[in-house]
C-alpha cells in the first residue's frame, strides 16, 4: 500500500485549516494571510482532492458583490487548473459582530433574519461549485448565562432554519444534503447541540431529517470526554455520518485542533479501521471525504503548514496500512474470537422466538449458572487490545 496521498484517497482541507494565520484569543497573526489560488495549488501538489471553505474565508465579511465574484472566479479557475474540487461548504455565522449571540438562534430577531439570507446565498454558491455536503458549525449558538438564552425557543428556531434551508434546497432541486457539526464550549460557555447524541436527538424533530446528517470532528467530542470512534459508530449506525472533521485533541481542554493522530492515537487507529472497514462484524464503512478540520500551530512558519497539510495525511494512510495488517493477523482474528465479538452480531432470541418461548426455556434462567461466571469465562479484551497496540505501533 503506497503512503503517497492521490486524489483517490480523498484526502480534503478547509481554507480555513491552511489559510489559519496564528491568531489565537492571546495574539494576533504569526504567519502573513495565504492566498487561495496559491493554497489550492499546494493542495493539490501534495495528493489531496478537495477543498472546502466558509464563504468568509474566501471573501471578507461585508465585500462588495464584484470583490465577491472576484474570488469567486479565481478560485474556480485554479479549481479547473488543478483539477481539486469543493466536496463541502459552509457559513461562518461566528466571526462578525453581529453574530455575538449567534446566527440562527440569536435573541435578535433581525440577526437570525439576516443570518439566513448569508445562508441561503452561500448555499447558491455551493451548489453552484457541486458541493454535496453543507455544513452547520453553530460556534456562536448558545450562551454563557442560563439566564439569558431560553433552550427551548432556540432549538425551534434552530429546527426553523434547518427546515427551511431544506425547503429550498428542495425547491431549488440542488443535490445537497447538510451536516451538523456539534461541539460542547468554545466559543460560547455553552454550545446548543453540544454532542453527537444531541444533534442525533434534534434531527428527529426537524421537517426532512432524511437530509440532514451530522459533521463530527474529532476533538469536539474528546473535548466533552467522549470516545470519538464509538460516536462515529453510532453515527454510522444511524445512517447519519455525512462528513468528517478529523484532527487531533489531547483531552478535556480548548479545542487544540492538532494534526490527526497527534492527540489520542489508539482513538485514531480504531477510527480508521472503523472507517474504512466497517464494524467488525460487517457494519458499513464510510464513504465520504476524509476531511482535515485542524490549525497548523502558530509556532510554523508556512512551510510547517505544507509539512502539517502532509502529516495528515500520511498518519491517515499509516493508520490504514495498521489497520489493514490488524484485520488481517490470524492470531487477532483468533482473539476477536476468544472475546466473542462475532456473537454480539447474533440476536439475543432464535427466529421466531417469543418472550414467551423465553420465559419457558429453564436453560436461560433457572438452571443458568451464573455463579461460574466467578472467576471463569474472561473475555480476554486486554490480549485483544494489546494485538491491536502492537499493530498501532508497527510490531506485527
Ligand atoms: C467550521 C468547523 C469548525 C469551525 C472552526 C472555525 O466550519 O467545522 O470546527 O468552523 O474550524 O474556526
Ligand atoms: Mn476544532
Ligand atoms: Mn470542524
Ligand atoms: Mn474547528
Amino acid at each position: 500500500m503506497s503512503l503517497t496521498p492521490t486524489k483517490a484517497d480523498r484526502f480534503s482541507f478547509g481554507l480555513w485549516t491552511i489559510g489559519y494565520n496564528g491568531t489565537d484569543p492571546f495574539g494576533g497573526p504569526t504567519r502573513p494571510a495565504l492566498d487561495v489560488v496559491h493554497g489550492v495549488e499546494k493542495l493539490a501538489e501534495l495528493g489531496a482532492y478537495g477543498l472546502t471553505f466558509h464563504d468568509d474565508d474566501l471573501f471578507a465579511f461585508g465585500s462588495t458583490d464584484a470583490e465577491r465574484q472576484k474570488q469567486i472566479d479565481r478560485l474556480t479557475q485554479a479549481l479547473s487548473d488543478t483539477g481539486i474540487i469543493v466536496p463541502m461548504v459552509t457559513t461562518n455565522l461566528f466571526s462578525a459582530p453581529v453574530f455575538k449571540d449567534g446566527g440562527f438562534t440569536s435573541n435578535d430577531r433581525a440577526v437570525r433574519r439576516f443570518a439566513l439570507r448569508k445562508v441561503l446565498r452561500n448555499i447558491d454558491l455551493a451548489a453552484e461549485l457541486g458541493a454535496k455536503t453543507f455544513v452547520m458549525w453553530g460556534g456562536r449558538e448558545g450562551a454563557e448565562y442560563d439566564s439569558a438564552k431560553d433552550v427551548q425557543s432556540a432549538l425551534a428556531r434552530y429546527k426553523e432554519a434547518v427546515d427551511l434551508l431544506s425547503q429550498y434546497v428542495v425547491d431549488k432541486g440542488y443535490d445537497l444534503r447538510f451536516a451538523i457539526e456539534p461541539k460542547p464550549n468554545e466559543p460560547r460557555g455553552d454550545i446548543l447541540l453540544p454532542t453527537l447524541g444531541h444533534a442525533l436527538a434534534f434531527i428527529n424533530s426537524l421537517e426532512r431529517p432524511d437530509m440532514v446528517g451530522l459533521n463530527p470532528e474529532t476533538g469536539h467530542e474528546q473535548m466533552a470526554g467522549l470516545n470519538f470512534a464509538a460516536g462515529i459508530a453510532q453515527a454510522l449506525f444511524h445512517g447519519k455520518l455525512f462528513h468528517i472533521d478529523l484532527n487531533g485533541q489531547r483531552g478535556i481542554k480548548y479545542d487544540q485542533d492538532l494534526v490527526f493522530g497527534h492527540g489520542d492515537l489508539h482513538n485514531a487507529f480504531a477510527l480508521v479501521d472503523l472507517l474504512e472497514h466497517g464494524a467488525p462484524n460487517g457494519g458499513p464503512a464510510y464513504d465520504g471525504p476524509r476531511h482535515f478540520d485542524y490549525k497548523p500551530s502558530r509556532t510554523e512558519d508556512e512551510q510547517g503548514i505544507w509539512d502539517s497539510v502532509s502529516a495528515n495525511m500520511r498518519t491517515y494512510l499509516l493508520l490504514k496500512e495498521r489497520a489493514d495488517a490488524f484485520r488481517a493477523d490470524p492470531e487477532v482474528q483468533e482473539a476477536l474470537r476468544v472475546s466473542k465479538v462475532a456473537e454480539l452480531a447474533q440476536p439475543t432470541l432464535s427466529a421466531g422466538e417469543s418472550y414467551a418461548d423465553l420465559l419457558a426455556d429453564a436453560s436461560a434462567y433457572e438452571n443458568f449458572d451464573a455463579d461460574s461466571y466467578l472467576g471463569g469465562h474472561g473475555f480476554g479484551f486486554v490480549r485483544l487490545q494489546q494485538l491491536a497496540t502492537e499493530h498501532l505501533l508497527g510490531a506485527r
